[in-house]
C-alpha cells in the first residue's frame, strides 16, 4: 500500500495512482515517497499491465515544493523519482488537469504517455524562480517538442494550453475534463504490449537541432528581452544546448550542475522570496473566509482621462459593465475613443480577439450624468488630484449611489480619511490606486481608511484578483507605500546633481542596477513641466530652471537629455550648462561623486522609509513593500525588492550608510541592524 497522500487502486490490470496533496499537489517529500512506492509496486506486480498517474483537487502536480528549497534534501529527490518513472517496465500514463508545472510537468515527461484535460496548462516556470527545470525537463522537453518550442517554454516560463501541447507533441490526447480519468485508463489499456516510448530515447528532434546550430542564435535574436540580464535564462539556454550536444545522461548531469548553481545564488533566493511575497500580500489580518466580499456587477468611473479610461478597461476586459462619466461631451468622446483605440491595438497585436474587444466595448456606458451611477456597486473617481475637488465629488456621489455601494478614490497620495469624511458612508470608502498605464500595470494599492469596513476591503481584494491586479493593502499616508518611498529617492537624485553628479551618471547607476530607467530619464519621459506654471515659476528648482529654458523633456525633444526623432536620448550640454548656472547661483560646492555613493544615496533612504512604513503599520509587512516596488516601479526581480535587497546586503551595512549620509535611521531598521535581523524573515 502506497503512503498517503498517495493512494493506489486497481482497475483490472491497470494500477491507478492518485495524489491528493492540497492545495496544488506540490511534489513534497511525502508525495515523492508515496509515488516512488506506488510506481515500484506497479512494476513489481505481475498482474499490473499499465499504470495511470493522476491527481485530485484543483491541479496535477504544480511543481516541486518550493518551501523545501534551502532545506536539507529529503530523499527520494525528484530527479531520482523521475528516472524510476521513465524506467518503469510497465507503461505509465499521466492524466493531466489544471496546471502541470515545473517538476509536475517533468514527472509527466517521464511518463510514457500524457493525456490532458481540455483547459489544462503545461509549463516549466522555474525560470521565474531564478531556477531551471531540475528534474530532466531541459533534456526531455526538447526531445519531444524540438529545441525552439522547448526554449520558448523554458526560458519564457509561460505555460501552453492542452491544445497547443497536443499540436507540438507534448501530449498524446486532449479529452473533456470530466472524462479524464476514464480516458486515461482506457488509453493505458489500449497501449498494453506496445513498445515503451521514453522521451530520453527520442533522437529525431535533437538531430534536427544538430543540423541547425543557428537555432540558438535565432532564439536569442527573437527573445532577447526574456534574458533581462538574469542568470537563470542564460542557464536555461545552456541546459537545452547540453541536450543537443551531449548524450542524455551527460545532459542530465549538466542540468543538475546548473540547477544547483542557481539554487545557491542570490537571484533565485530573491525570486523565490518574491513568489511567496506576492501571495502573502493577499493575506490581511482579521480578514478570513468569514468576511464575505460584496458582489460587484456594475462599476462607475468618474473621469474619462488617461487614468479613468485605463481603469475602465480593467473592468470591461473582465466582463464587468462600466458607466463612464465626464463633465463635457468632448472629453467623454476622447475617453471612449482612447479605450476603443487601446482595444484595437490589442487586437492588432494578437493580445485579444476581435470578439473579445467588441464584447468589452459593448459593456461601456458613457454619460455626462453623475446620476447614471445610481446603480453602480462601486464607483471609482479619477478626477483632478485636488482634495477639495475630490471631497466635493464624494459628497455628491454619496447622495447619488445606492446604499451599500462602495466609493473609491484613485488618488496617488491624498488622505483617504479626509475624503471619506465628506460622505455619510466612511465605512464604504477606500483608495484604489492604479498605476499608469492602468490597463497594463498589474499593481494596485488598496488604501484602507480608518473607517473602511472589512467587507469593503475584502471586496476590493477579491475584485483585484478578478481583474488580474496584484493588490497590496496600505493605510493612508502621504504617498501610501510606493510614492512615499519614491520621494526620498527623487530628493537624493536632485541633491546628488547639485553636489556634482551628472544626471546621466545617476541614471546609469540605477539602470546598471537593472531598473528600466533612472530618475532623470523618468522625469524627461513624464514631462518636466508636469505641474509647472510659467506665470509663477521662480527658477527655484532645477526642474523650474529647465522648464524656463524651454526644456520640457521628451515631449519637446529636450530635457536632461537631447532626443532624436526616435526619442533616443543623449546627455545634453545645454542641460549641463543650466545645471552649472543653477548650482553657481546657489553656491553649492561641486565634487566628483562615485557610483557606489550614488547607489547608496538613492536606495538606502528608500529602505529607511520602507522601515518607517512597516513600523507605522502603513504596510502590513516588509515583503508587501517588495511587491509594490517590483510591480509598480520596476525594481529588478533579481534582487527581490528593496527590503529583501537590504536584507541581502545586511541591515547593518544600510544603517551605517545612512549614518554616513547624516540620515536619521528608522527605529525598526536600527533595531534589526543591531540584532542581525532581517525585514523579510
Ligand atoms: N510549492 C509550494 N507551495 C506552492 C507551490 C509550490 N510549487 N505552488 C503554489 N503553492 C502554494 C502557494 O504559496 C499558496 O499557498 C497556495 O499554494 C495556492 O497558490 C525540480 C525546481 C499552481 C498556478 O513555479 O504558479 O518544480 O498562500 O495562491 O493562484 O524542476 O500556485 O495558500 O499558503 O498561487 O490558484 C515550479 C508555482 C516549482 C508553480 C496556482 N512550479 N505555483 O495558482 O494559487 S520549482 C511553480 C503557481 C520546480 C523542478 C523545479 C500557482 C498555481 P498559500 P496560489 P493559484
Amino acid at each position: 500500500m502506497a503512503t498517503a497522500p498517495i493512494t493506489t487502486r486497481r482497475d483490472g490490470d491497470i494500477l491507478v495512482i492518485t495524489s491528493n496533496n492540497p492545495p496544488v499537489n506540490a511534489l513534497g517529500a511525502a508525495v515523492r515517497t508515496g509515488l516512488m512506492a506506488a510506481v515500484l509496486e506497479g512494476a513489481a506486480d505481475a498482474d499490473v499491465r499499465a499504470v495511470v498517474l493522476r491527481c485530485v483537487g484543483r491541479t496535477f502536480f504544480a511543481g516541486a515544493d518550493i518551501t523545501e528549497f534551502g532545506q536539507p534534501p529529503v530523499f527520494p529527490l525528484l530527479p531520482e523519482l523521475v528516472e524510476v518513472i521513465e524506467g518503469s517496465p510497465k507503461p505509465i500514463v499521466a492524466a493531466i488537469h489544471g496546471t502541470a508545472l515545473g517538476g509536475g510537468l517533468e514527472v509527466a515527461l517521464a511518463c510514457h504517455y500524457r493525456i490532458a484535460a481540455d483547459g489544462a496548462k503545461l509549463g516549466l516556470p522555474e525560470v521565474k524562480l531564478g531556477l531551471l527545470p531540475g528534474a530532466g525537463g531541459t533534456q526531455r522537453l526538447p526531445r519531444l517538442v524540438g529545441v525552439t518550442e522547448a526554449l520558448t517554454m523554458i526560458v519564457g516560463g509561460s505555460p501552453v494550453s492542452a491544445e497547443r501541447a497536443s499540436e507540438i507533441g507534448l501530449v498524446d490526447r486532449v479529452v473533456g475534463a470530466d472524462a479524464l480519468e476514464a480516458a486515461a485508463i482506457a488509453y493505458a489499456r489500449d497501449i498494453i504490449g506496445e513498445p515503451l516510448p521514453r522521451a530520453s530515447e527520442r533522437g529525431e528532434r535533437i538531430a534536427e537541432a544538430v543540423r541547425d546550430p543557428a537555432v540558438f542564435d535565432r532564439f536569442r535574436q527573437a527573445h532577447g528581452r526574456l534574458l533581462k540580464g538574469l542568470r537563470a535564462p542564460e542557464a536555461c539556454i545552456a541546459a537545452v544546448r547540453a541536450a543537443v550536444e551531449l548524450p542524455f545522461a551527460d545532459g542530465l548531469l549538466r542540468e543538475r550542475a546548473l540547477f544547483q548553481e542557481l539554487l545557491a545564488g542570490d537571484e533565485s533566493k530573491a525570486q523565490r522570496h518574491y513568489f511567496f511575497a506576492e501571495r502573502a500580500a493577499g493575506k490581511i489580518a482579521g480578514l478570513d473566509a468569514s468576511v464575505v466580499p460584496q458582489a460587484i456587477e456594475r462599476v462607475g468611473i468618474v473621469g474619462a482621462g488617461t487614468m479613468g479610461g485605463g481603469i475602465a478597461m480593467n473592468f470591461l476586459s473582465a466582463g464587468i459593465p462600466v458607466t463612464l462619466v465626464e463633465r463635457e461631451q468632448a472629453a467623454l468622446d476622447r475617453g471612449v475613443a482612447t479605450i476603443g483605440g487601446n482595444y484595437a491595438r490589442n487586437v492588432r497585436s494578437g493580445r485579444m480577439s476581435e470578439d473579445a474587444a467588441g464584447a468589452a466595448m459593448a459593456l461601456l456606458r458613457p454619460t455626462l450624468a453623475l446620476a447614471d451611477l445610481a446603480d453602480s456597486d462601486l464607483v471609482i473617481e479619477a478626477v483632478f488630484e485636488d482634495l477639495a475637488v475630490k471631497t466635493a465629488l464624494f459628497a455628491e456621489l454619496d447622495r447619488i449611489v445606492k446604499p451599500g455601494a462602495i466609493l473609491a478614490s484613485n488618488t496617488s497620495y491624498l488622505d483617504i480619511d479626509a475624503i471619506a469624511a465628506a460622505t455619510g458612508r466612511p465605512e464604504a470608502v477606500l483608495g484604489l490606486h492604479f498605476f499608469s498605464p492602468a490597463n497594463i500595470m498589474r499593481l494596485l494599492e488598496v488604501v484602507r481608511g480608518a473607517a473602511t469596513a472589512p467587507e469593503v476591503l475584502a471586496t476590493a481584494m477579491a475584485l483585484s484578483k478578478r481583474i488580474g491586479k496584484i493588490a497590496v493593502v496600505a493605510r493612508t499616508c502621504d504617498g501610501f507605500i510606493g510614492n512615499r518611498m519614491l520621494k526620498p529617492r527623487q530628493e537624493a537624485a536632485n541633491q546628488l546633481v547639485l553636489e556634482g553628479a551628472k544626471p546621466w551618471d545617476v541614471d546609469r547607476v540605477l539602470t546598471a542596477f537593472r531598473f528600466p530607467m533612472g530618475p532623470f530619464q523618468m522625469a524627461d519621459l513624464a514631462g518636466l513641466d508636469l505641474g509647472w506654471d510659467a506665470a509663477t515659476s521662480q527658477g527655484a528648482t532645477l526642474r523650474e530652471a529647465m522648464c524656463e529654458a524651454g526644456r520640457r523633456g521628451q515631449k519637446n525633444g529636450r530635457g536632461f537629455y537631447d532626443y532624436d526623432a526616435e526619442r533616443r536620448g543623449t546627455p545634453s550640454p545645454q542641460a549641463e550648462a543650466i545645471i552649472a548656472a543653477f548650482v553657481a547661483k546657489r553656491g553649492t560646492v561641486q565634487r566628483a561623486v562615485d557610483d557606489a555613493e550614488i547607489l547608496e544615496r538613492l536606495l538606502y533612504p528608500m529602505v529607511n522609509e520602507g522601515a518607517r512604513i512597516v513600523e507605522e503599520g502603513v504596510a502590513q509587512r516588509a515583503s508587501d513593500i517588495d511587491v509594490v516596488w517590483v510591480n509598480g516601479y520596476g525594481w529588478p526581480i533579481g534582487t527581490g525588492g528593496p527590503m529583501f535587497w537590504a536584507d541581502t546586503i545586511g541591515l547593518d551595512t544600510v544603517a551605517a550608510g545612512l549614518e554616513r549620509q547624516g540620515v536619521a535611521v528608522a527605529p525598526l531598521l536600527r533595531r534589526l541592524a543591531a540584532e542581525g535581523g532581517r525585514f523579510t524573515g
